[in-house]
């Protein structure tokens, strides 16, 4: 093998993300490139001896760790010890492995949502551990922080460019749509989809859960994907890169709920469910640090990568994770 030549592991490659990436390589291909897409079928990688399996396998050069145990909000709440314990089992065993594998490069994945529940706005890449957690998803949030922890070890003890990326929410096709384990977006996407499923009438009731009130930055999975390969072939550092849109983006819940409805074309009225939890109010990022090395990126408008979303879940409802 010559030495730009590069075997890409992607662990979830099965997921929302994992999709999206092997959506977007088969459109910008490279030939030194050769990229392979695994999901938990070829390893659970929860255990030591699998993951070395797998590795051994496919003798990556390059590895892209998206597989974790991922969930929306109340299924975080509901399983936080199983959403620590899997995801840093996870962790330690792909980046050790990845180590004694002398991977080159490994990037790995946190989330907007593990930055401290009390903290000044917009938040950016410095404050990942400048406090608690907001405690509906403590579990999540600590293992994914303890990847940055370990990369930094990674890289003082053996010199690796263990990186990671911190995306805000993300959607798009081969999402999980699942109703208690979903996040939002799909949340929305099955119920409306349901509801409207036996007759499409103005007596139907859309429930958003919570107030409605909370603000969150979503990208679409596609343009995260772009931005993943960027990361791969371009950024070479040991600290984390937000890879969100910007912060005149985020929107109210109650606003996704009504874009949502005008997708589906929902007749029906919508209701909250002011008893449901409502998670961090905000978590707004700050996205300049991506900007200052890609200025121009365009992302997909809101409303055009739900649309994209809402055909491929009509077309595909009897396939996907429901
Ligand atoms: P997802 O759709 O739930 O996919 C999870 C992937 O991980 C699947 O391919 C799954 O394989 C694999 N996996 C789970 N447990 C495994 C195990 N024990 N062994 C091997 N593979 C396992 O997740 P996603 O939304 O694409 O998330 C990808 C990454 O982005 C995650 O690291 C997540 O933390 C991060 N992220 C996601 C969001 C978001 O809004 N979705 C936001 C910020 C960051 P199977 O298909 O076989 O189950
Ligand atoms: O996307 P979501 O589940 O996760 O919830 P977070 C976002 C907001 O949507 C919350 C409201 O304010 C919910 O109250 N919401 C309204 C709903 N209706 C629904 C619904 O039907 N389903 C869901 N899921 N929410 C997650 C973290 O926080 O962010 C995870 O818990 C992960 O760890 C993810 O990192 C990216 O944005 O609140």
């Amino acid at each position: 093998m010559s030495g730009d030549e590069k075997i890409i592991l992607v662990t979830g490659g099965s997921g929302l993300v994992g999709r999206a990436i092997q959506t977007i390589v088969s459109e910008d291909s490279r030939a030194n490139e050769k990229w392979i897409f695994i999901s938990s079928k070829d390893a659970n990688l929860c255990d030591k001896k699998s993951t070395e399996a797998v590795f051994a396998r496919y003798k990556p050069t390059h590895v892209i760790h998206l597989a974790a145990m991922v969930g929306g909000l109340f299924h975080n709440m509901s399983h936080n010890l199983d959403f620590l314990r899997n995801n840093l089992l996870m962790n330690d065993n792909v980046l050790q492995t990845a180590h004694e594998n002398n991977v080159h490069k490994v990037v790995s994945c946190l989330s907007t949502c593990i930055f401290p529940d009390k903290t000044t706005y917009p938040i950016d890449e410095t404050m990942i551990h400048n406090g608690p957690p907001h405690p509906s998803n403590y579990g999540y949030s600590y293992a994914k922080r303890l990847i940055d922890i370990a990369n930094r070890g990674y890289a003082q003890q053996h010199g690796r460019l263990y990186t990671s990326v911190i995306p805000c929410n993300v959607f798009g096709p081969y999402d999980n749509f699942h109703p208690s384990e979903s996040h939002v977006v799909p949340g929305f996407m099955r119920k409306l989809h349901d509801l409207i499923a036996d007759g499409n009438t103005e007596d139907k009731v859309f429930t958003v859960l919570g107030s409605g009130k909370p603000l969150r930055q979503f990208i679409y999975s596609l343009d995260l994907a772009k931005l993943f390969l960027w990361v791969l072939r371009e950024y070479d550092s040991v600290d984390p890169i937000i890879l969100s849109v910007d912060e005149s983006q985020e929107l109210k819940i109650s606003e996704v709920a009504e874009t949502l409805v005008k997708a589906f074309d929902f007749k029906g009225k919508i209701a909250f469910d002011s008893s449901a939890a409502d998670g961090q109010y905000k978590k707004t990022a700050s996205n300049a640090k991506l900007r200052s090395y890609l200025p121009d990126f365009q992302f997909t408008p809101f409303h055009q990568a739900i649309k994209e979303t809402v055909e491929w879940y009509q077309e595909n409802y009897d396939q996907a994770r429901n």
